[in-house]
């Protein structure tokens, strides 16, 4: 071994395999070069921990941030982070550590990483788990535990959470060696951010943490997504060369990936028509002649009639976790999947071809050999786009006060400039913006449409401005979801954010005041009071603001984007007319075109 102008504890390398053998990572504090295949038993084993060994696992993982609220069971796991490069974000609440760590994962595709206690801190991940994992994020959930070779506690604080975390994650295992973490860390990182991705967890006890170990760090092979099989790329284009109305459907899985370049000349070559999913929304440019619209709601929407009229949808990057854009029947309308993966059969999506691999390149495989048609024919979907997008302008420059919702996506749309992100929460707006919202860029607009879990809205919109810096972020959270992380200002001030976070004011679950009154049944149970938002978010640090009448929403917009702070936004809202034009007129309407 040689060794170079350093001693320091050995402890501080990143050491990683190479196609060589062993070599070792230079860290800020430390230059260090040896001969790489004797590390074994030589420079990293001594008085190396294993949480040391963890940590440097992570590195390897090219892991930033990890978010989280340590316990005393992770005391040693802190300690290695210390002399970690990896930047530690404490958060408030686990399950806003869990969103933030998701939502890292969603916009990088690399596993984002929270950290939490054992017992009450491990199961106050289960919803960002879960978020994870039915969103198709990639996060790696680490927790402690007891000593579990000797204990002197009996079962306090002690729940079995590799069990509890099995239904929620792809890989959920306890480490019983030190031995045994360079490769359960690769695992957990190769299975959250293979396709599709999701959540993985592992449990760090902590006598296992203290245990010295000699092991070294697993790197990443370098390994590519497989291609479409060419038989496979044949038959979609002999069934889309044959309809007469094909449609595309984009959905989550397009915006996992950099697909939007070869979507966006798919579409401007052959002339086919896209709609979106919620969670497919910005792939391609809402504001392209051919976008057909949002499917915000099931059924009965404009962007229903038109799918109607499809005879073929080439479905791209959509799968069953998300609520369903359109229901396939029996002898209706045949679909094409474009996947990573091969379609979950569902009683409303039983494709007829698959092409299962990476979708960029399906897309350009097809796009090598179709031929366009010209008996291809988009006449009607033109027709029913007409109808929807003036739909979609009603109510636009609406300025009754409180705010009309379709008033409120146009202020917060001119007012979101560039690249800008906006993170919504869960409520009734969220569909008012999937529809009527037209996203530019790919995720650029992040919401659940998996899980749709309410609280997601400002730790989502926090991790998009850790990981986008230079672009504005935007939380748009209901009042009711807002205050299930609300405490999250607090890391937000302390981090320095750069926020718009709106809270719509309704005093009321108004999602489901609005599917209560769509049942016909009478209003009861879902309204509630609020603090004073202003003063709420002032006692944090953060800028308090009001809007008192329409007319100053979008210059405050403006203003707070201007301006570097967290700032809040308290805006009423008017939902009464949400049954009528949603549950309504929509149908109504769209149904004559
Ligand atoms: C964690 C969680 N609890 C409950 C629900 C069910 N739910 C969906 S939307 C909603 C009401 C949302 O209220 P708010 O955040 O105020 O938004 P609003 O619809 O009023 O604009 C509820 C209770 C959920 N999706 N997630
Ligand atoms: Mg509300």
């Amino acid at each position: 071994m040689t060794r170079l102008s350093s001693d320091q504890p050995l402890l501080n390398c990143n050491v990683l395999r190479s196609d060589q053998g062993w070599s070792c990572i230079a860290t800020d504090k430390f230059a260090l070069s040896y001969d790489t295949r004797d590390c074994h038993n030589s420079l990293i084993g001594r008085d190396m921990k294993s949480s040391d060994l963890f940590v440097k696992a992570l590195e390897a993982e090219g892991v930033e941030y990890i978010f989280g609220i340590p316990g005393e069971e992770n005391l040693d796991f802190l300690d290695s982070l210390s002399r970690s490069r990896i930047t530690l974000v404490l958060t408030r609440h686990e399950q806003a550590a869990g969103f933030m760590a998701a939502t890292y994962g969603r916009l990088t595709g690399k596993a984002g990483v929270c950290l939490s206690t054992l017992g009450p801190g491990a199961t106050n991940f289960v919803t960002a788990a879960a978020y994870a994992q039915l969103g198709g994020m990639p996060m790696l959930m680490i927790t402690g535990q007891k000593p579990v070779k000797t204990s002197k506690q009996g079962q306090f604080q002690i729940v079995d959470i590799v069990a509890m975390m099995e239904p929620l994650t792809k890989y959920t295992r306890q480490l019983v060696s030190g031995a045994n973490i360079p490769s359960r860390v690769r695992e957990a990182f190769r299975l959250a951010q293979e396709e599709k991705p999701g959540a993985v967890h592992l449990e760090l006890p902590e006598d296992i943490a203290a245990e010295a170990t000699e092991e070294c760090v697993i790197s990443a092979s370098n390994v590519r997504r497989p291609t479409a099989e060419v038989k496979s790329v044949q038959a979609a284009v002999e069934r889309i060369q044959k309809a007469t109305h094909p449609l595309l459907l984009v959905g989550a899985g397009a915006n996992r990936k950099m697909t939007c370049n070869m979507l966006r000349r798919f579409i401007d070559t052959f002339g086919i028509p896209f709609v979106t999913t919620q969670m497919g929304k910005g792939v391609v440019d809402e504001r392209h002649p051919l976008f057909l619209g949002n499917a915000a709601l099931s059924s009965g929407d404009f962007v229903h009639r038109a799918i109607e009229s499809a005879d073929l949808i080439i479905n791209v990057g959509h799968d069953v976790v998300e609520k369903p854009p359109f229901f396939m029947q029996v002898d209706g309308v045949e679909v094409i999947h474009i996947n990573f993966f091969t379609a979950a059969v569902d009683p409303v999506y039983f494709p007829q071809v698959e092409v299962v691999g990476d979708i960029a390149n399906s897309i350009w495989q097809i796009g090598e050999v179709l031929q366009k048609q010209d008996h291809w024919d988009f006449t009607r979907c033109m027709h029913v786009k007409e109808h929807g997008e003036s739909h979609l302008l009603e109510g636009a420059d609406d300025d009754r006060f409180p705010v009309y919702p379709q008033r409120l996506v146009t202020d917060v749309r001119s007012a979101v400039e560039g690249e800008g992100i906006i993170a919504l929460d869960n409520g009734v707006y969220k569909i008012w913006f999937a529809r009527n919202y037209k996203a530019h860029v790919p995720n650029s607009v992040l919401l659940d449409n998996a899980l749709a879990t309410m609280g997601a809205g400002l730790p989502s919109a926090m991790a998009a401005k850790l990981v986008h810096p230079e672009r504005s972020v935007t939380a748009i959270c209901g009042d009711g979801g807002f205050m299930m992380n609300s405490q999250e200002l607090e890391t937000a001030v302390r981090l320095k954010l750069h926020l718009v976070v709106i809270i719509l004011r309704d005093n009321a679950y108004g999602m489901i005041k609005w599917k209560q009154a769509n049942m016909g049944l009478p209003a009861f149970g879902l309204d509630y009071g609020n603090p004073d938002f202003v003063r709420y978010a002032e006692s944090y640090g953060a800028q308090g603001h009001r809007v008192n009448s329409t007319a100053e929403l979008l210059p405050r917009l403006k203003k707070c984007h201007a301006e570097t702070a967290v700032h809040v936004i308290e805006v009423p809202v008017d939902y009464s007319d949400n049954d009528r034009i949603l549950n309504h007129e929509i149908q109504q309407r769209s149904v004559k075109v």
